[in-house]
């Protein structure tokens, strides 16, 4: 169904991976764009693709703009700028935005893959992965595919560099990071302003799925103890009223 009415611009569609692990929206990059979209107020519709293969890269988010995909949260951050006039950036300086790029980068590039592993390399964790992301395969083969996918989740984590080190070395990694997050967030308001702004939402969806997460992972349960990351985070989604958990535990 169009999401917006003929004549009122294109139809917009975000594809998601949809909730698991106590989660509506499992992918940090999905909710960032769903949050993005929600406080930008243009219309769109939601849509679950829980298979990651079915997307034109492999990966969710992407966004449907009538026919046309675009695959990847930055391309769809860079697509609404453009058909928006530049609310997406609207007031930042250079150089509040050369620091939001440098905060999303520590998430997304290094922070987001200890986050994956502590799922998927945990071996008392793991059991979890194979009915939370695959239970769109039949039963009775679902924990084959999940170790076949695990298997290149740990080749991906070795050849990042990080899979390389020791779970001790890696915990150093992932407080390291969290500090930095929590000296860069504010005790009140917003990263930028009295308003969030992209770069809130690249902080705050990361952190509502790692906080979140259930049951936790050894980075969640670390993260928990950094106050006021998680109160920043939890007024980031208040405040859009987009929320990285289900309904039932808000
Ligand atoms: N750079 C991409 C990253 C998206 C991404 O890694 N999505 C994950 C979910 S959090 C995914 O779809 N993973 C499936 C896979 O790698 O098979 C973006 O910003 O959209």
């Amino acid at each position: 169904m169009p999401s917006t009415h003929p004549g009122e611009g294109p139809s917009l569609t975000l594809y998601t991976l949809g909730g698991a692990f106590g989660l509506q929206n499992v992918s940090p990059f999905c909710l960032k764009i769903e949050m993005l979209m929600t406080a930008l107020d243009i219309p769109f519709e939601l849509a679950v693709e829980p298979d990651p293969r079915k997307a034109p890269k492999g990966k969710l988010p992407f966004l449907m703009v009538d026919e046309r995909v675009i695959a990847d949260s930055e391309l769809i951050t860079e697509y609404l700028d453009e058909s928006t006039g530049g609310r997406v950036y609207a007031g930042l300086s250079p150089a509040q935005r050369s620091r939001g790029v440098a905060l999303a980068r520590l998430i997304d590039d290094h922070l987001y893959w200890l986050f994956v592993a502590s799922r998927w390399l945990d071996d008392a964790w793991f059991p979890h992965i194979v009915d939370g992301f695959f239970h769109i395969a039949p039963r009775p083969v679902r924990p084959l595919v999940a170790r076949l996918a695990r298997r290149q989740v740990r080749q991906t984590f070795h050849l990042h560099g990080l899979g390389r080190h020791t779970l001790e070395e890696q915990r150093g990694f992932v407080e390291r990071d969290l500090r930095a997050l929590e000296d860069a967030v504010p005790d009140e308001g917003f990263l930028l302003g009295k308003k969030p702004c992209l770069y809130d939402f690249t902080v705050s969806s990361f952190m509502a799925g790692v906080l979140d997460n259930e049951p936790p992972t050894w980075v969640t349960l670390m993260a928990r103890d950094y106050r006021r990351l998680a109160d920043y985070a939890e007024r980031v989604q208040a405040h859009v009223g987009v929320y990285g958990r289900e309904r039932s535990s808000r």
